[in-house]
Formats: structure tokens, C-alpha cells, sequence
């Protein structure tokens, strides 16, 4: 009994949040904004691949913003923010996951003019549950997942895998001193979402971030070849 009706409430509150977010995606769509949501566990180095991907995408002049969920602090909305990008931190108090309805007012309470960004980062919660049932209007879900973490991660945490539309496997300068086994790895997360487009990156090093820059540009020119 009690399970069917958390079962509802779960639905109603996830059709609610898909209503939200769809409606979110055709605005993004109508102003030529290419959405990203970046998910992985906390500490896997989401925030210092976006200040990466910022200064390039900035130096090469694109109109960046970045709404960066935590459930506490504005640390990464400060780091993120010395790039020049615009920056909003959403402070979940407690929550395990972002929203599309918080995407929504923060957006408005940031007083953005969607038309003049082309990117739009969402840093999520860092978090390998919760986030994946929240769809935030994005046009891609990147989850990100460092060596240190372990091969198996994608195959203990599925859904999240399998919800997401690219992969980059982080920090890989530590490969060596944590003896990640790189192809497991890959084939950990094609096992449960084949044919994931993966990228591998040291944001430390600056290694393999202009391919993934190139990746976003590129995808963004071909859904909005009209801005
Ligand atoms: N060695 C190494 N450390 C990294 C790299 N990227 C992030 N880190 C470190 O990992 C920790 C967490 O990074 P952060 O970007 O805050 O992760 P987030 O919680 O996913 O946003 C910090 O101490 C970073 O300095 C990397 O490419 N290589
Ligand atoms: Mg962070």
C-alpha cells in the first residue's frame, strides 16, 4: 500500500519536472542555447573541467553561463565565475539533485538573456542516484567519471550511464598511480550504454579538453545552424 503510493507521488512529482523541463528545452531550442547537464559523484572534477572548458570556449568568443548546483556553499560558482563566464550558484539545501523548475527561477532571478548565450552548463549535484531521474532540459547529459573512482562504477551505478549522452573519464594524469585499467573502464560504460561517445581528459594537465570543446561547438552548430 504504502509502496504504491510513493510509486504515485514519485510519478506525479517526475511528470511535473519533464513538463517543466520540455517546456525549458523549447525555449533554449527557440534562442539557439545548447544545454548541458554534467552529472557524476562529487569530486570527480566537474567544476575544474568547466573552468577549462570556459577559458577556451571564452577565448575563442562564445557567450557562456553556468547555473552550478551544490547543496551547500558558492565555492564553485566563485571558481568558475574568475573565467569571466556568467555564473549562478543554486544552493540545494540538502537536495540530492537539481530540478528543471530551479533551473527555471534561477535562470529568471540571474536575468539572463538566453538569446545572447550559446552554451548553457548545468552543474548538477554531486550525486550517481538522484540526478539521473531529473531530466533539466538539456540537450545533453554528460556524466563525468574520474580513475580514481574505480572500473566498475558504471556498471554498480547504471542508470545514471544509461542516461547520459556522452562520457568523460577525468583526472586521467593519475591513471598510472591509482593503475586504472582505462579500456575496462570504457568497456564498463558501453556495456551499459553502447556506443557512448567517451572523451578522456586531465583537467589538471589541460589534457584532452580542446576535443571535447571541439564536440560541444560542433554539436551546437549542428542543432542551431541558424544563429
Ligand atoms: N589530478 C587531478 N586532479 C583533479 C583533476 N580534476 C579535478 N581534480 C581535483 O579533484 C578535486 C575535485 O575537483 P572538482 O572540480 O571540485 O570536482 P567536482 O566536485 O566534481 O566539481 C579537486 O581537488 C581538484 O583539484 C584532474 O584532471 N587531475
Ligand atoms: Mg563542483
Amino acid at each position: 500500500m504504502l509502496k504504491t503510493r510513493l510509486l504515485e507521488l514519485r510519478q506525479g512529482v517526475l511528470s511535473k519536472n519533464d513538463q517543466i523541463a520540455e517546456r525549458l528545452r523549447e525555449r533554449f531550442h527557440s534562442e539557439g542555447v545548447l544545454a548541458l547537464n554534467f552529472v557524476s559523484a562529487p569530486g570527480s572534477g566537474k567544476t575544474m573541467l568547466l573552468e577549462r572548458v570556459l577559458e577556451r570556449l571564452l577565448r575563442d568568443g562564445h557567450r557562456v553561463a553556468v547555473l552550478a548546483g551544490d547543496l551547500e556553499t558558492d565555492n564553485d560558482a566563485q571558481r568558475l565565475a574568475r573565467t569571466g563566464a556568467l555564473v549562478h550558484q543554486i544552493q540545494t539545501h540538502g537536495a540530492c539533485h537539481l530540478e528543471a523548475e530551479w533551473v527555471q527561477q534561477h535562470i529568471a532571478e540571474a536575468r539572463w538573456d538566453l538569446s545572447d548565450i550559446e552554451f548553457l552548463f548545468i552543474e548538477n549535484v554531486g550525486n550517481l542516484v538522484c540526478p539521473s531521474s531529473y531530466d533539466l532540459g538539456e540537450d545533453l547529459r554528460v556524466v563525468l567519471i574520474s580513475v580514481t573512482e574505480g572500473e566498475d562504477k558504471p556498471l554498480k551505478y547504471p542508470v545514471l550511464f544509461n542516461s547520459a549522452d556522452v562520457a568523460v573519464i577525468t583526472k586521467i594524469d593519475l591513471v598510472e598511480a591509482v593503475e586504472c585499467d582505462l579500456e575496462l573502464m570504457k568497456r564498463n560504460i558501453r556495456a551499459v550504454r553502447p556506443d557512448m561517445r567517451i572523451f578522456e581528459t586531465s583537467a589538471k594537465r589541460d589534457i584532452g579538453i580542446q576535443p571535447f570543446v571541439d564536440f560541444l561547438i560542433e554539436e551546437r552548430k549542428q542543432r542551431f545552424t541558424f544563429c
